[in-house]
């Protein structure tokens, strides 16, 4: 599999935690290099329009006043397989079935505050990256 991109945000609860650099170590340990990466504080719009696919759910409402309660850091990561592999890395939805040693396992509080979010997919990759940042801000 060829070197491939996607998008990561750890979220306020593992920043007002301050496990932003415990979730970076797992990151790049696990071999995934870091394209780009800001700590931004999302207002209303941006986490709704980020979350749009979940609009009609009943957690929407809540899912986007957590994502604006405190700043989180984005981050482009780049690597061979690096969706699934990140994906695998952070562990299922839900931290109390995540795979022991996974981030959610080791980090997530609930289902709503599970410290990380990672792109499920090539496209959705392509535009959460592209949502967040410019190509310019892509240089590692
Ligand atoms: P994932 O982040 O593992 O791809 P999604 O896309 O199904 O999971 O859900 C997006 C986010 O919505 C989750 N990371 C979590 O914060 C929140 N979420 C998902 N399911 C629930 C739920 N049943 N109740 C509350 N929040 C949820």
């Amino acid at each position: 599999m060829a070197n491939e991109r996607t998008f990561s945000i750890i979220k306020p609860d593992a920043v007002e935690r301050g496990l932003i650099a415990d979730i970076l170590k797992m990151i790049t340990d696990s071999g995934l290099k870091i394209k780009g990466m800001k700590m931004i504080r999302m207002d209303r719009p941006k986490a709704e329009g980020f979350y749009a696919v979940h609009k009609e759910r009943p957690f929407f409402g809540e899912l986007v006043d957590y994502m604006i309660s405190g700043p989180v850091v984005v981050s482009c990561l780049e690597g061979e397989n690096a969706i699934e592999n990140y994906r695998k890395l952070m562990g299922a939805t839900n931290p109390a079935d995540a795979a022991e040693g996974s981030i959610r396992a080791k980090y997530g509080q609930n289902i709503q505050n599970n410290a990380c979010h990672g792109s499920d997919g090539p496209d959705t990759a392509k535009t959460e990256v592209a949502y967040f940042f410019n190509d310019d801000e892509l240089v590692g």
